[in-house]
């Protein structure tokens, strides 16, 4: 007779987790079977978030922060975008995850359990910044299809794990090896199991590099479900694309990997500037890496208003990708002239960076406008507006602007 398999301890907590409560006869859930308290159509509750965040799309999963929700200096849970490409996967059965290294240049194939990594491996924790590439994207004309992300599609969470370089290291490399790719436990929108919703990856320096993780842990607790429960890929300062979650396996590949949305369009833009709506030829669009300077003012919220002659406290965040971000500037007459905020220091490498000032020049009663905007240690500004168009719209790092009035 065959025995009834039941649901793994790690998924039961997993499952905690989500509906908030302990699952009193939780062992005896079947495998496979998904309680009801996980097929809420909530998302705000299903997942934890604040309902300020604004839903772009349910399948698959896209919610995005507005600016003010992202005044955290590390961003919680409850106001973390969600970009998903497929299904989130709905059985996770952490005491037999593995991650598998395999492809052209890993010298040995090597799998590894989520307690080898933790035990074999020395854990770091960074604060990292992860922005979608098409962030911005509800701005570009013609319009641009995809998630109309508006400021909201960043975040910057404490991510614990294992470096990424210590794993390859023990993996041990070909010296052809020039790309990881990772491949993730989500399901594609079809349901057909041999397509991948996507499977990015990035260049053996950057996967080298200290901050790159294989990362268990957010903000000190278990990785929520919907942003890579139990093991997520994290690579700073790039798109966020290139930071699988769910993952795995990597695949040490000897050429640029060739996994869903690497190709085409998908995450590349034009190597060089081109007219808005021009088509351009796949050989001539450049896979996207560091992600371009780029601030956000979180507070006040956008729309507040102020006594005249009251002294107006504004605060918000900047990032550069690889950069550090060098100099912090507002303006309240539409970009005529700027005046320096104060700027801290990251916390670690690739962490965005903390700005505020305080704005006592409001000469007269009426509507105003703060923009922000960040230099990069190279010297390079944000645009006041949008900057170049591309096909899939990714890359707007204008510069962010809140309505104030006067009264
Ligand atoms: N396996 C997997 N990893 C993924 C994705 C996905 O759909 N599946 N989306 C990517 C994209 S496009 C982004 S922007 C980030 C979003 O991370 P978050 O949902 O944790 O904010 O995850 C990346 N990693
Ligand atoms: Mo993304």
């Amino acid at each position: 007779m065959k025995r009834r398999s039941f649901i793994t301890k790690g998924s039961l907590s997993a499952f905690s987790a989500i509906v908030g409560a302990k699952i009193v006869f939780g062992h005896k859930i079947p495998l496979g079977y998904k309680p009801l308290g996980l097929q809420d159509p909530d998302p705000f509750r299903l997942f934890g978030k604040d309902k300020g965040m604004n839903v772009l799309n349910n399948k698959p999963w896209n919610i995005e922060a507005q600016a003010h929700l992202l005044d955290d200096k590390i961003t919680p849970n409850k106001f973390m975008f969600i970009r998903n490409n497929g299904l989130v996967p709905d059985v996770i059965d952490v005491d037999n995850w593995s991650l598998i290294f395999d492809g052209e240049s890993v010298q040995k194939s090597k799998t590894y359990s989520l307690s080898d990594l933790k035990s074999k491996f020395k854990q770091y924790t960074y604060q990292l910044t992860l922005e979608c590439g098409g962030n911005g994207r509800s701005e570009f004309n013609p319009p641009a299809k995809g998630n109309q992300w508006t400021v909201g599609a960043v975040s910057c969470a404490n991510w614990t794990g294992v470096r990424l370089r210590d794993v390859l290291n023990d993996v041990g490399l070909k010296s052809n090896a020039v790309y990881i790719g990772y491949h993730a436990a989500d399901k594609h929108l079809s349901l057909n199991p041999e397509k991948e919703p996507i499977s990015r990856g990035v260049p053996i320096a950057k996967a080298l590099q200290n901050e790159t993780l294989l990362a268990f842990k957010m903000n000190d607790k278990d990785i929520p479900l919907a942003h890579g429960y139990p093991l997520r890929l994290i690579a700073g300062g790039w798109p966020a694309s290139a930071s699988g979650k769910w993952i795995n396996r990597i695949s040490i590949r000897n050429k640029v990997h060739d996994g869903a949305k690497m190709n085409g369009t998908s995450y590349r833009v034009p190597c060089e500037p081109v007219a808005p709506g021009e088509k351009v030829a796949e050989e001539d669009m450049c896979i996207i890496e560091s992600m371009p300077i780029k601030s956000l003012i979180t507070y006040p919220k956008s729309g507040a208003i102020i006594k005249n002659g009251a002294t107006l406290n504004i605060r918000g965040h900047a990032w550069a990708g690889e950069l550090e971000v060098s100099k912090m500037e507002y303006s309240i007459d539409f970009g005529a002239t700027w005046h320096v905020c104060t700027l801290e220091k990251p916390v670690n490498r690739l962490a965005w960076q903390h700005f505020s000032t305080k704005i006592g020049n409001f000469q007269k009663k009426g509507y105003y406008e703060v923009w922000a905007r960040a230099t990069d240690s190279k010297g390079i500004s944000q645009p006041m507006l949008l900057p170049g168009w591309n096909p899939k719209g990714y890359l707007n790092n204008a510069c962010h602007r809140i309505a104030i009035k006067v009264v």
